[in-house]
Protein backbone atom coordinates (compact mmCIF):
# COMPACT_ATOMS: atom_id res chain seq x y z
CA UNK A 1 0.00 0.00 0.00
CA UNK A 2 1.59 3.12 -0.72
CA UNK A 3 1.56 6.71 1.32
CA UNK A 4 -2.36 7.74 1.46
CA UNK A 5 -2.97 11.55 0.32
CA UNK A 6 -6.69 13.11 0.70
CA UNK A 7 -7.84 15.67 -1.86
CA UNK A 8 -10.13 18.10 0.30
CA UNK A 9 -11.61 21.55 0.10
CA UNK A 10 -15.12 23.28 -0.34
CA UNK A 11 -17.04 21.97 -3.11
CA UNK A 12 -16.03 23.44 -6.82
CA UNK A 13 -12.57 24.09 -5.84
CA UNK A 14 -11.85 21.97 -8.38
CA UNK A 15 -10.47 18.78 -6.34
CA UNK A 16 -12.05 16.03 -9.10
CA UNK A 17 -10.03 17.89 -11.40
CA UNK A 18 -6.69 17.94 -10.25
CA UNK A 19 -6.98 14.85 -9.21
CA UNK A 20 -7.81 13.97 -12.95
CA UNK A 21 -4.99 15.81 -13.87
CA UNK A 22 -2.67 13.38 -12.55
CA UNK A 23 -3.30 10.42 -15.03
CA UNK A 24 -1.88 13.23 -17.48
CA UNK A 25 1.28 14.29 -15.50
CA UNK A 26 2.48 12.33 -13.40
CA UNK A 27 3.86 9.29 -14.87
CA UNK A 28 2.47 5.43 -14.24
CA UNK A 29 -0.79 6.94 -12.48
CA UNK A 30 -3.00 4.98 -12.74
CA UNK A 31 -7.07 5.14 -11.43
CA UNK A 32 -7.61 1.90 -9.27
CA UNK A 33 -10.69 0.14 -8.88
CA UNK A 34 -12.47 1.18 -5.64
CA UNK A 35 -15.79 0.49 -4.45
CA UNK A 36 -16.36 4.22 -2.34
CA UNK A 37 -13.74 6.89 -3.43
CA UNK A 38 -11.79 7.05 -6.39
CA UNK A 39 -8.39 6.18 -6.39
CA UNK A 40 -5.33 6.71 -8.12
CA UNK A 41 -1.65 5.40 -7.89
CA UNK A 42 1.73 6.67 -8.90
CA UNK A 43 5.19 6.09 -8.16
CA UNK A 44 7.54 8.96 -7.35
CA UNK A 45 11.12 8.58 -7.02
CA UNK A 46 13.07 10.58 -3.83
CA UNK A 47 17.06 10.37 -3.31
CA UNK A 48 16.78 6.95 -5.28
CA UNK A 49 13.67 5.29 -3.29
CA UNK A 50 10.55 4.79 -5.05
CA UNK A 51 7.36 6.06 -3.11
CA UNK A 52 3.59 5.11 -4.20
CA UNK A 53 1.05 8.18 -3.71
CA UNK A 54 -2.22 6.77 -3.37
CA UNK A 55 -4.48 9.84 -3.83
CA UNK A 56 -8.15 9.61 -3.08
CA UNK A 57 -11.05 12.33 -4.36
CA UNK A 58 -13.11 12.97 -1.51
CA UNK A 59 -16.26 14.85 -2.42
CA UNK A 60 -17.08 18.29 -1.00
CA UNK A 61 -20.37 17.96 0.45
CA UNK A 62 -22.31 14.94 0.14
CA UNK A 63 -20.66 12.99 2.90
CA UNK A 64 -21.70 13.80 6.27
CA UNK A 65 -19.34 14.42 8.37
CA UNK A 66 -19.26 11.09 10.25
CA UNK A 67 -19.29 9.30 6.91
CA UNK A 68 -16.43 11.61 6.61
CA UNK A 69 -14.49 11.02 9.50
CA UNK A 70 -13.91 7.34 8.49
CA UNK A 71 -11.86 8.06 5.73
CA UNK A 72 -9.41 10.26 7.30
CA UNK A 73 -8.33 6.93 8.80
CA UNK A 74 -4.17 6.32 8.41
CA UNK A 75 -4.21 9.33 6.19
CA UNK A 76 -0.19 10.81 6.21
CA UNK A 77 -0.73 13.59 3.99
CA UNK A 78 -3.06 16.16 2.49
CA UNK A 79 -4.23 18.66 -0.60
CA UNK A 80 -5.97 21.36 0.93
CA UNK A 81 -7.99 23.07 -1.87
CA UNK A 82 -8.94 26.82 -2.17
CA UNK A 83 -10.64 28.57 -5.09
CA UNK A 84 -8.28 31.94 -5.54
CA UNK A 85 -11.70 33.15 -7.00
CA UNK A 86 -13.83 32.48 -3.92
CA UNK A 87 -12.62 34.30 -0.50
CA UNK A 88 -14.55 31.70 1.59
CA UNK A 89 -13.23 28.38 0.09
CA UNK A 90 -9.85 30.17 1.92
CA UNK A 91 -11.32 30.93 4.81
CA UNK A 92 -12.94 27.26 5.46
CA UNK A 93 -9.46 25.53 4.77
CA UNK A 94 -9.12 25.65 8.69
CA UNK A 95 -12.44 23.86 8.84
CA UNK A 96 -10.55 20.78 6.58
CA UNK A 97 -7.12 20.88 8.26
CA UNK A 98 -8.70 20.40 11.79
CA UNK A 99 -11.03 17.61 10.57
CA UNK A 100 -8.23 16.09 8.88
CA UNK A 101 -5.94 16.22 12.44
CA UNK A 102 -9.05 15.54 14.25
CA UNK A 103 -9.64 11.94 12.47
CA UNK A 104 -6.88 10.57 10.85
CA UNK A 105 -5.52 9.32 13.87
CA UNK A 106 -1.77 9.76 14.00
CA UNK A 107 -2.71 13.56 15.15
CA UNK A 108 -1.03 15.85 12.54
CA UNK A 109 -0.79 15.89 8.78
CA UNK A 110 1.63 17.49 6.85
CA UNK A 111 -0.26 18.85 4.29
CA UNK A 112 -0.03 21.74 1.40
CA UNK A 113 -2.64 24.56 1.23
CA UNK A 114 -3.80 24.50 -3.00
CA UNK A 115 -4.39 27.89 -4.21
CA UNK A 116 -6.85 26.45 -7.29
CA UNK A 117 -7.47 27.91 -10.39
CA UNK A 118 -4.24 29.91 -10.97
CA UNK A 119 -5.16 30.60 -14.60
CA UNK A 120 -8.23 32.71 -13.47
CA UNK A 121 -5.50 35.36 -12.08
CA UNK A 122 -4.57 36.53 -15.83
CA UNK A 123 -8.20 36.86 -16.45
CA UNK A 124 -9.85 38.64 -13.44
CA UNK A 125 -9.11 40.87 -10.71
CA UNK A 126 -11.04 39.38 -8.65
CA UNK A 127 -8.49 36.90 -7.34
CA UNK A 128 -7.08 36.50 -3.90
CA UNK A 129 -3.48 37.51 -3.12
CA UNK A 130 -1.46 34.47 -2.16
CA UNK A 131 0.25 36.63 0.12
CA UNK A 132 -3.29 35.32 2.49
CA UNK A 133 -2.52 31.55 1.85
CA UNK A 134 1.34 32.23 2.77
CA UNK A 135 0.64 33.95 5.68
CA UNK A 136 -1.46 31.34 6.90
CA UNK A 137 0.66 28.61 6.32
CA UNK A 138 3.79 30.63 8.47
CA UNK A 139 1.42 31.06 11.35
CA UNK A 140 0.07 27.22 10.94
CA UNK A 141 3.74 25.84 10.58
CA UNK A 142 4.70 28.28 13.89
CA UNK A 143 1.73 25.90 15.94
CA UNK A 144 3.37 22.84 14.71
CA UNK A 145 6.57 23.26 14.86
CA UNK A 146 6.76 21.04 18.23
CA UNK A 147 5.94 18.20 15.65
CA UNK A 148 8.11 18.78 13.26
CA UNK A 149 5.34 19.17 10.60
CA UNK A 150 6.33 21.28 7.52
CA UNK A 151 3.70 22.18 5.30
CA UNK A 152 3.41 24.26 2.32
CA UNK A 153 1.26 26.23 0.02
CA UNK A 154 1.13 26.52 -3.76
CA UNK A 155 -0.71 28.51 -5.92
CA UNK A 156 -1.40 25.87 -9.00
CA UNK A 157 -3.91 25.31 -12.18
CA UNK A 158 -5.62 22.01 -11.99
CA UNK A 159 -6.77 23.15 -15.24
CA UNK A 160 -3.56 23.58 -17.10
CA UNK A 161 -1.77 21.08 -14.65
CA UNK A 162 0.89 23.45 -13.94
CA UNK A 163 2.83 22.78 -10.98
CA UNK A 164 0.99 20.25 -9.66
CA UNK A 165 3.86 17.72 -10.00
CA UNK A 166 6.20 19.68 -8.28
CA UNK A 167 3.45 20.51 -5.36
CA UNK A 168 3.09 16.26 -4.95
CA UNK A 169 6.85 15.83 -4.76
CA UNK A 170 6.85 18.69 -1.91
CA UNK A 171 4.19 16.76 0.06
CA UNK A 172 5.75 13.63 -0.35
CA UNK A 173 8.94 15.08 0.93
CA UNK A 174 7.00 16.72 4.14
CA UNK A 175 5.83 13.01 4.18
CA UNK A 176 8.64 11.31 4.72
CA UNK A 177 10.29 14.05 7.12
CA UNK A 178 7.56 13.73 9.05
CA UNK A 179 7.54 9.74 9.14
CA UNK A 180 10.87 9.58 10.21
CA UNK A 181 9.95 11.69 13.47
CA UNK A 182 7.28 9.50 13.96
CA UNK A 183 8.78 5.98 13.90
CA UNK A 184 11.74 7.16 15.81
N1 LIG B 1 -10.37 28.07 -14.55
C1 LIG B 1 -10.24 26.95 -13.85
N2 LIG B 1 -11.32 26.21 -13.56
C2 LIG B 1 -11.15 25.09 -12.85
C3 LIG B 1 -9.86 24.66 -12.40
N3 LIG B 1 -10.03 23.52 -11.71
C4 LIG B 1 -11.34 23.24 -11.72
N4 LIG B 1 -12.03 24.17 -12.41
C5 LIG B 1 -13.49 24.23 -12.66
O1 LIG B 1 -14.16 24.36 -11.42
C6 LIG B 1 -15.39 23.62 -11.42
C7 LIG B 1 -15.42 22.65 -10.24
O2 LIG B 1 -14.39 21.68 -10.43
P1 LIG B 1 -14.45 20.22 -9.75
O3 LIG B 1 -13.16 19.59 -10.05
O4 LIG B 1 -15.68 19.51 -10.13
O5 LIG B 1 -14.57 20.64 -8.22
P2 LIG B 1 -14.65 19.69 -6.94
O6 LIG B 1 -13.81 20.32 -5.90
O7 LIG B 1 -14.33 18.30 -7.32
O8 LIG B 1 -16.17 19.82 -6.49
P3 LIG B 1 -17.04 18.76 -5.58
O9 LIG B 1 -16.74 17.38 -6.06
O10 LIG B 1 -18.45 19.19 -5.82
O11 LIG B 1 -16.65 18.98 -4.16
C8 LIG B 1 -15.45 22.94 -12.79
O12 LIG B 1 -16.25 23.73 -13.64
C9 LIG B 1 -14.01 22.93 -13.24
O13 LIG B 1 -13.89 22.93 -14.64
C10 LIG B 1 -8.73 25.47 -12.73
O14 LIG B 1 -7.57 25.21 -12.38
N5 LIG B 1 -8.99 26.60 -13.44
MG1 LIG C 1 -15.41 16.50 -7.11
Amino acid sequence: MGYKVLVLGDYGTGKTTLFNQFLNVAPKAEKKPSIKLELIEFPRIFEGEEYIISLYDIPGRELTSNKRSKLYTNTVGALILFDISRPDTFRHALFWIEELINYSGIGKVPIILVGNKSDLREISQKTLASIDAKEFIFRLNRTSLKDSIDNHFFEVSAKSGKLIVAMIDQLLVSILKHEKVRNK
